[in-house]
């Protein structure tokens, strides 16, 4: 959208530059057919990281049980999950992250949990690593660009973390950060967001069983483009809510601004939960393309975990709270 073009600086081409919203944006534009522009984006971005040669990293096998709330859906084959990311900090095309993240350095890593709790601490991941039992858990990931996919992570629920961290009656809020570390992560080097990622997700969400800090998935260590060594995983949440390579947890008072939210407050509010009724202001969220299939299905409400969660938002109007 021409408003956003306006807010890029004046020496970078406005080529290099694809944030999520014009993104989609620039594609109507090409081609001309609004109504088919946002899945065509998403299949011509599909079918370059597709034929990309990636080779496979070297990661750690990790030992884990099988968690509850799983789905039994088809997996997507892990070529795809780690060759059709969103990772702006490794570029914007889907393709980009698989080909650069290599650069990310993932140990010495550290975790900065401090704020509204009794026991503020800097947490080694190794550490971290060893602290709870990790599980499977096999969620739906549906992007606010209407695709989707199915991953087997592996981690451990957000809640065990939150409550050895002890939160006080002030901490109201979860604040995430992803490491700023321009050197490592080139698309730091671009203003395409207001860096670094942040997110962020009311108590109650954080401590909901669903909620899982992923260390892995397909029963290895995370691969760096799909945010190693540890990242949130929501799945009632459109993807972008699932911050990658996650430095600092920060409990908070009041709700916290998010990446997305301050890039284009129109077009993504702090809930985003995935909602078929509700559409994007530039496309429609009634349905979905899972990735490797092409007959998009229907979005279910809450992504299909309106059983486990929809009690959450009771009373609120999920219109307005976007
Ligand atoms: N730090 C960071 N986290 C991020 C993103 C990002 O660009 N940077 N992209 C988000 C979006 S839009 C989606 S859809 C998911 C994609 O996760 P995946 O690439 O592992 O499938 O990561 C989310 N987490
Ligand atoms: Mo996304």
């Amino acid at each position: 959208m021409r408003h956003r073009r306006t807010s890029i600086g004046p020496t970078i081409p406005s080529r290099e530059i694809s944030p999520e919203p014009s993104y989609v944006a620039r594609r109507q534009v090409m081609t001309g057919a609004a109504v088919f522009a946002a899945a065509g984006a998403v299949e011509l971005g599909a079918r370059r990281a597709f034929s990309a040669t990636v080779p496979a990293p070297d990661l750690a096998a990790l030992t884990y049980r099988k968690g509850p709330l799983g789905t039994d859906e088809a997996q997507t084959p892990l070529k795809d999950v780690t060759s059709y990311n969103n990772f702006y900090e490794f570029g914007t095309d889907k393709g980009d992250p698989g080909q650069t993240a290599h650069t990310l350095k993932v140990r010495p890593w550290t975790v900065t949990c401090e704020g509204e709790i009794g026991k503020p601490q800097v947490l080694d991941i190794d550490t971290l690593l060893k602290l709870f039992p990790l599980e499977e858990r096999v969620y739906r990931l549906r992007c606010v660009e209407a695709w989707s996919m199915v991953i087997p992570w592996v981690g451990f629920p957000l809640a065990s973390l939150i409550k050895k961290l002890e939160p006080t009656s002030k901490a109201k809020f979860l604040a995430f950060t992803t490491l700023h570390a321009p050197d490592q992560m080139p698309g730091q080097r671009r203003p395409v967001l207001d860096w670094p990622y942040v997110e962020g997700l009311r108590m109650d969400e954080g401590l909901h069983p669903l909620t899982l800090l992923a260390v892995g998935l397909y029963g290895k260590s995370l691969p760096n483009q799909c945010g190693a060594p540890l990242r949130l995983v929501v799945p009632w949440k459109y993807g972008y809510k699932s911050i990658k390579s996650i430095v600092k947890l920060r409990f908070v008072e009041k709700q916290p601004p998010t990446s997305w939210n301050l890039s284009a407050p129109n077009e993504y509010g702090f809930y985003s939960n995935v909602n078929p009724d509700v559409d994007h202001p530039r496309w429609s969220q009634a349905r979905e393309r899972r990735i490797g299939e092409f007959i998009r299905r229907k979005t279910l409400p809450f992504n299909g975990y309106a059983d486990q969660v929809a009690s959450l938002y009771a009373g609120m109007d999920l219109r307005a709270n976007y």
